[in-house]
């Protein structure tokens, strides 16, 4: 008895772990290092293509103001404070911005994320449509961007989501061989 409960909480173990953030050998991965406005490291971006295609998104951050917040995937891979319009538009790939309008959403669309009073966003997010290796690793690169207010989901070309906050350039991680 004592036996099997010990295996089964090192198995829940090995799979919170899997899908924080642990890359997988052979299969495309990044990361951001994500700054505010006055250059303050706040936190972490991990993107990883999955063995179905799928790309996961793992983003933790510190010291954002309480509420709801856009995040999207920006075409270019340069953060200039304070306003971040270095980062360029969305990763768009011709396609419209939001999930509630036709012809959307955007590759670089996220889901909103909240933060409580103490400014902590922990959240890990799927994007069948983000490819690592197309979106993000092409000749400008691709930046991760958190904007003041919420995506409406609706508004070109970005959600009416108000300006931007915080910003993280994203680099290649080394994954290693395929097995
Ligand atoms: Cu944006």
């Amino acid at each position: 008895m004592l036996r099997t409960t010990a295996s089964l909480a090192c198995a829940a173990t090995l799979g919170a772990s899997a899908a924080w953030g642990q890359v997988t050998l052979g299969l495309e991965a990044a990361k951001a290092e994500i700054h505010d406005s006055d250059g303050t490291f706040i936190g972490t971006l991990y993107v990883q293509q999955t063995p179905s295609g799928v790309t996961s998104l793992v983003l933790a951050v510190n010291g954002i103001p309480e509420g709801t917040h856009g995040v999207h995937i920006h075409e270019v891979g340069e953060c200039e404070p304070p306003g971040f319009e270095s980062a360029g538009g969305h990763v768009a790939d011709g396609r419209e911005h939001g999930i509630m309008v036709e012809g959307g959403p955007h590759p670089g669309d996220l889901p909103n994320v909240v933060a409580g009073d103490a400014g902590i966003v922990n959240v890990e997010m799927f994007n069948p449509r983000l490819d690592v290796s197309d979106h993000l690793f092409d000749e400008d690169g691709a930046a991760v961007v958190i904007h003041a207010g919420s995506d409406d989901y609706t508004t070109q070309p970005a959600g009416d989501s108000g300006p931007r906050i915080a910003c993280g350039v994203i680099t290649r991680e080394d994954t290693g061989e395929p097995e």
